[in-house]
C-alpha cells in the first residue's frame, strides 16, 4: 500500500544519548552500564519522576491511569486519535540502559524535534511508558499494556501480589503513581514501538534494523513442589520425597521437550526457591518458574502439555504433590501490515539494510496491536546480549532507529486507515 510520504524532521542524536544516559544513572548497576528499577520501587518512581518532568518540561498533556501508565500528549485529548509511540522504564533486576527506555525516550526526542520544527501536523503525537512490563516481580509481564486495552482489569492489576509479598495498587499508592486517568486507556490512531532486538539475529547479520512481524507466544507457569522436609543426614535415599531432586528433572525436561521441539521452541527456569534452602535441610518444597515460548500457537501448547506431562511422571516416581499456576499466556501477535510495510520503506529510503522478524521478547506493542495498527522497530543488540547489565547497542544504531521511529511517526500523520 503505497502511503503518503510524511514530512520528516531530524532528530537530536546527543540530546536522545545524554536522556539515556541521565535516565540510566537511576537505579544504575555498579561497575555496569545497567540499572535495576523493578516495577513500582523506589527506583522505578524516580526514574518515572524523571522522565514526567522531562514530558512537562515540553509542554505536554501528561496523564497518569489508575495503573500507573503514563501518556503524553500533543493533544489535551491524550492518546486519542494520536500516533503513538512507548515503551516501559521498568527493568528486570539485573537489566540493561537500553530496554524499554530506548522507546521512551527516542519517542520523546521525536515530539521535542517536531515542535522545535513547528511542523503543523494532522493529527497528535503522543509518547507512552507503560507499568511493570517486565513481569519480574509482579507477574504478567506486559501488566500495564495489557490493562490499558482492556486485556486485565485494574482491580486485577491492583490485587497481583509480588513474590515479595508486597501487593501492586499499595506499591503504586507508596509511589504516587496509581492515578485517576481512565484504564482502559484511549485508543490511539497508531502505535510504533522502537526497541532493541535483545537477540543476536540484526548484529550476527550485521544489519541495522528489525523489521518486526510479530512477536511469539509466551507461557509462563509458577510451580510449587511439595515433599516431606528432613534430615539431610539420617534420611536413607530410597525413603526421600525430595522436591528440588523434582525442581532439577523438570529443568532438564524443559530444555529437552525445547530441543526435540525445535524451531522457535524456548524454555527457560529462571527462578527456583527451595524451602527452607538450608545445606542440612532436605526441602521442604520448591517454587520454581518455567518460560516457554514459540512463534506458533499449537507448538507453544504442545511444549506446554508435553511438560505438563513430563512434571506428572516425574513427580508421581518421587511421591511429590505439584500445584501449578499460569503467570502469563499470550498467543502469538502479528503486526500491521500497513506499518510493517511503511517501516520498512522509510528504512529502505533512509538506505538503512533491513530484516522482517518476529520478536522473540514480550512487548508493549503486542498488547497495543489489540486495539490499533501497530509495529515495531528494531535496533541491534551486541552479541545479542540483553537482560544482563551488559546490554549494548551502538550509538549510531539508536540514533538511526530514532530518526526512523521520526519517519514513521511522521508518515502515519497523514495516513487514513
Ligand atoms: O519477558 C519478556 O519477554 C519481556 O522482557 N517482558
Ligand atoms: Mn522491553
Ligand atoms: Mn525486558
Amino acid at each position: 500500500m503505497d502511503l503518503p510520504h510524511g514530512s520528516s524532521i531530524s532528530i537530536n542524536g546527543a540530546r536522545l544519548l545524554e536522556r539515556i544516559a541521565e535516565l540510566a544513572q537511576i537505579g544504575a548497576i555498579e561497575n555496569t552500564q545497567g540499572c535495576s528499577r523493578l516495577a513500582f520501587s523506589d527506583a522505578d518512581r524516580e526514574g518515572r519522576d524523571l522522565v514526567v518532568t522531562w514530558m512537562h518540561d515540553l509542554g505536554l498533556a501528561v496523564t497518569t491511569d489508575t495503573v500507573g501508565n503514563v501518556v503524553a500528549s500533543t493533544s489535551d485529548d491524550g492518546a486519542s486519535g494520536a500516533v503513538m509511540a512507548g515503551s516501559h522504564i521498568d527493568t528486570v533486576g539485573t537489566g540493561g540502559r537500553y530496554d524499554g527506555n530506548l522507546g521512551v525516550l527516542a519517542g520523546l526526542e521525536v515530539i521535542e524535534a517536531t515542535l522545535a520544527a513547528g511542523i503543523d501536523l494532522q493529527r497528535p503525537l503522543a509518547v507512552a511508558f507503560f507499568s511493570n512490563e517486565e513481569g519480574s516481580r509482579y507477574p504478567p509481564d506486559m501488566m500495564g499494556s495489557l490493562a490499558y486495552v482492556g486485556g486485565m482489569s485494574v482491580e486485577s492489576v491492583l490485587n497481583v501480589e509480588g513474590a515479595d509479598g508486597t501487593v501492586v495498587g499499595e506499591e503504586l499508592e507508596r509511589i504516587g503513581y496509581r492515578g485517576s486517568a481512565p484504564c482502559p486507556g484511549a485508543i490511539p490512531h497508531a502505535y510504533v514501538e522502537l526497541h532493541i532486538e535483545q537477540g543476536p539475529v540484526l548484529d550476527q547479520a550485521g544489519l541495522q534494523i528489525g523489521v518486526v512481524e510479530g512477536v511469539q507466544g509466551i507461557s509462563w507457569t509458577e510451580l510449587v513442589i511439595t515433599g516431606q522436609s528432613n534430615h539431610a543426614g539420617t534420611t536413607p535415599m530410597a525413603l526421600r520425597r525430595d522436591s528440588m531432586v523434582v525442581a532439577g528433572q523438570v529443568t532438564v525436561a524443559a530444555r529437552a521437550i525445547a530441543l526435540e521441539l525445535g524451531g522457535s521452541q524456548v524454555a527457560t527456569v529462571g527462578s527456583l526457591t527451595p524451602h527452607p534452602n538450608l545445606v542440612n535441610v532436605v526441602p521442604a518444597h520448591t517454587t520454581m518458574t518455567v518460560d516457554l515460548r514459540n512463534t506458533d500457537e499449537k507448538s507453544l501448547q504442545l511444549a506446554e502439555d508435553q511438560l505438563r506431562q513430563r512434571t506428572a511422571e516425574l513427580a508421581e516416581a518421587e511421591g511429590v504433590e505439584i500445584n501449578s499456576r499460569t503467570l502469563a499466556r499470550f498467543e502469538p501477535v502479528e503486526f500491521d501490515d500497513r506499518v510493517v510495510d511503511r517501516i520498512e520503506q522509510l528504512a529502505t529510503q533512509r538506505g538503512l539494510s533491513t530484516k522482517r522478524m518476529p520478536s522473540g521478547a514480550g512487548h508493549d506493542a503486542q498488547m497495543m496491536a489489540r486495539i490499533c495498527p501497530t509495529g515495531m522497530i528494531f535496533v541491534p543488540s551486541v552479541d545479542g546480549v540483553s537482560h544482563n547489565p551488559a546490554e549494548h547497542t551502538d550509538e549510531e544504531d539508536l540514533i538511526a532507529g530514532t530518526q526512523l521511529l521520526a519517519d514513521t511517526l511522521l508518515a502515519l500523520t497523514e495516513v487514513a486507515w
